[in-house]
């Protein structure tokens, strides 16, 4: 596995310093290694006390690592002060891995993270052992002594931080002429520039994005990337790590750079009890009986789901065979749509519903389902004829009209309409509360 250190102050919010760094390298599947430089006390709302380790310790740190394992990049943060610029840049003078410097002068929310008399020696000592350095635009002015307004006035900022000894310089966050995009400017160690746009995000500042930034582009150094294309991927990376920020607490946003992990989890969590669920209805030896003409379909939707694709049901459905139930093929995002629909109108009402399945509608299924469950009912005739015209709307209409009813409805059902079949849908937190309800009502028949 490859292995970034982190040189970092710690952010008690855990918004940016070491704690953003360790996210963000085990999100790109990183082994990521800390020397805290300072502790911070803060959350979302400010830094209300700084805590400088002493050199001592943060040069054990640093060999203690060092001595035994060998890092694939090196990324820095937070400094602080002339003493630990010294300390550090003694220690990884040498190093022969990609080195990412953060230059972190002032915390979002407005605090000093660089000491004004550090900011030489940060430029004569620390800017030259770096293979890359990460400003954001107020930066990069800080640095340089500039005021950065256009393309030009960046890509001559670029050239100066590089003549202070950086080897590539990546300036972020600018918008100049346009309110859609952001770019950053990017000047190589052969001094060719090159940008990246992404449309702007409608969000206020989001606490960690430098961090995690640099950090993602230690990340794609340590795999082996070029720099250029550790920053474009990392640039890629922050982009949607700012889409899902979080509201934590009281203040600033957070950089969310685990969204992807909790995604994908999430998607792969939803198939898998979907098609555990699915696999038990199988062996149900009665279910058959409880299968319409039209077919079943189970579906289990994300938590924030929107659409169709974002609900998990069988492909092709599940089909009556004798006396049993089979599922036609394997579990898919975006495989149902009735049911789908069914289950995204319940979750406006309630989100926490987020599976249902559709059964058959017969006298003796419907009987049993009232005495044990709450229940609401829609009557299908009854729909307006503009709801008709809208494709897709009725299932919406239909739940609605059932929910304003009896909003606790386990089970909503409509009679039919011409050429339309009779149906019951039971509705469940999830695929295993479902099936036992499933289990209930066969019981009764
Ligand atoms: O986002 C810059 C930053 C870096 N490191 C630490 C911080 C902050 C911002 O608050 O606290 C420790």
């Amino acid at each position: 596995m490859k292995v970034a250190l982190s040189i970092a102050g710690s952010d008690s919010g855990a918004g940016a310093g070491i704690q953003a760094d360790l996210k963000t390298f085990s999100a790109l599947g990183i082994y990521g290694c800390t020397a805290i430089t300072a502790i911070t006390a803060q959350n979302t709302q400010g830094v209300s006390a700084i805590f400088e380790v002493k050199p001592d310790i943060i040069r054990e740190q640093i060999t203690s690592v060092l001595s035994d394992i060998a890092p694939d990049a090196i990324k820095i943060g937070m400094v602080y002060s002339k003493q630990i610029i010294q300390t550090v840049s003694k220690l990884i003078g040498n190093s022969n891995c990609p080195v990412v410097l953060d230059p972190i002068i002032l915390a979002g929310t407005g605090a000093k993270l660089l000491l004004n008399n550090a900011i030489e020696s940060f430029i004569d000592e620390l800017i030259p052992l770096s293979t890359l350095i990460t400003p954001n635009l107020g930066e990069a002015e800080k640095l340089t002594n500039t005021k950065i307004k256009s393309e030009i006035d960046a890509t001559e900022a670029a050239h100066i931080i590089r003549k202070f000894g950086a080897k590539n310089v990546i300036i972020k966050g600018c918008r100049f002429d346009s309110k859609k995009s952001i770019t950053d400017f990017f000047l190589d160690s052969n001094g060719r520039s090159s940008k990246f746009s992404n449309p702007r995000i409608k969000v206020k500042e989001s606490h960690g994005s430098g961090c995690n930034f640099s950090a993602a582009a230690a990340a794609f150094a340590a795999k082996g990337f070029s720099l250029i294309q550790a920053c474009r991927l990392a640039n890629q990376y922050i982009h949607d790590a700012i889409k899902n920020v979080l509201k934590i607490g009281d203040g600033l946003v957070v950089t969310h750079p685990i969204s992807g992990i909790f995604h994908d989890a999430n998607r792969y969590n939803t198939l898998r009890e979907l098609q555990l669920v699915v696999n038990k209805i199988e062996m149900l030896g009665n279910f058959g009986k409880m299968i319409p003409e039209t077919q079943s379909n189970i579906v289990f939707a994300l938590p924030d789901a929107r659409t169709v694709l974002d609900v998990a049901g069988v492909k092709g459905r599940i089909a009556r065979l004798e006396h049993m139930a089979k599922a036609v093929s394997n579990v898919e995002f975006g495989a149902s749509k009735h049911v789908a629909c069914a289950v995204l109108s319940y979750m406006k009402f309630d989100p926490t519903i987020k599976s249902a399945m559709n059964i058959k509608f017969d006298d003796k299924i419907l009987s049993v389902c009232k005495s044990i469950f709450q229940i609401s009912h829609y009557d299908r005739t009854n729909e307006p004829e503009y709801i008709k015209k809208k494709e897709g709307r009725t299932i919406y209409w239909g739940i609605t009209s059932a929910l304003v009813k009896n909003r606790n409805a386990e089970i909503i059902y409509h009679d039919g309409d011409i050429g339309k079949e009779p149906m019951i849908i039971i509705f469940g937190r999830n695929p295993i509360e479902l099936f036992e309800k499933i289990k209930r009502i066969l019981y009764y028949l």
